[in-house]
């Protein structure tokens, strides 16, 4: 990213103690006119939503949960996930010097298990909500009791706590310039970025697609943030989403 983040997008954010889901709090207000740049942060979530109706559990107070309102980038809008991806893996980064892997399409690992997870949620009044749950600060057993092999949290890999603001503004800051690089056409850092970190390329997966169903070879992300595997007859398919398992 560049040194100086110019041009972020000037971020409103707006705090609660406890909301249903910051996703669902931002789509209602995009509906009631909010701008491009609102952000919507919460101490615990009573309804934190997963993909495809799975839900997202968070540990009060030590947890990142905030989504923001964007205008989907003109000709990237595949790549708002991966955005939030490689901002939310380079703070960590920062603020811990542990290197999170970023499992396409929206999933952040560290030693393996999930710390984060990103929903991108919309249109709504021309705005999409992209959705981030990082477990910052606490120990898997802070989690439901089926969350806790899978799951970790960003201080207990890095053996420290971790300042959630400065986490999380330090975040806002690479997030807003990948966003003005996007909205300039300017994908490549983003790209290249998720790849420095993507766990996946060259390792053999399993991927659901809705009803297709994929076994190959990852190579990786390809420049609109769709995932190219190939299977073993040598055919390769782009994924534009879905779950992959690690074989
Ligand atoms: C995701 O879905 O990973 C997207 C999660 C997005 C959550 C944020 S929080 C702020 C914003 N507001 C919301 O309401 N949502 C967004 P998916 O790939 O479907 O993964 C969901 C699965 O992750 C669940 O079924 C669990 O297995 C697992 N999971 C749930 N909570 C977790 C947690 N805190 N840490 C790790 N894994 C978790």
């Amino acid at each position: 990213m560049p040194a100086e983040p110019i041009g972020c997008p000037p971020w409103r954010i707006i705090h609660h103690q406890t909301l249903d889901s910051t996703n669902l709090e931002a789509l209602r207000l995009a509906q009631q006119g909010a701008e491009a740049g609102t952000v919507v942060a919460a101490d615990t979530q009573t309804a934190g939503r997963g993909r495809l109706g799975r839900k997202w559990a968070d540990a009060p107070g030590s947890c990142l949960l905030m989504t923001v309102l964007v205008h989907p980038p003109a000709h990237c809008a595949g790549l708002l996930g991966a955005a939030m991806a490689l901002a939310a893996a380079e703070a960590t980064s920062a603020l811990t010097g542990a290197s999170p892997a970023i499992k396409w399409p929206n999933d952040l690992l560290l030693g393996g298990r999930k710390m984060a997870g990103i929903l991108a949620e919309g249109p709504r009044n021309g705005l999409i909500a992209v959705g981030i749950g990082v477990n910052v600060n606490g120990d898997p057993d802070d989690l439901p009791y089926g969350l806790r092999e899978t799951a970790t949290f960003i201080s207990h890999e890095a053996g420290h706590h971790i300042d959630l603001h400065a986490f999380r503004q330090s975040l806002l800051d690479r997030l807003g310039a990948y966003l003005q690089a996007l909205d300039e056409g300017q994908s490549a850092g983003v790209v290249e970025g998720v790849r420095r970190f993507d766990c996946l390329a060259g390792r053999a997966i399993h991927a659901q697609a809705g009803s297709t169903l994929v076994e190959g070879i990852a190579l990786g992300w390809l420049d609109d943030g769709r995932l190219a595997v190939r299977d073993a007859a040598g055919n390769e398919t782009a994924l534009d989403g879905g779950e992959v398992t690690l074989i």
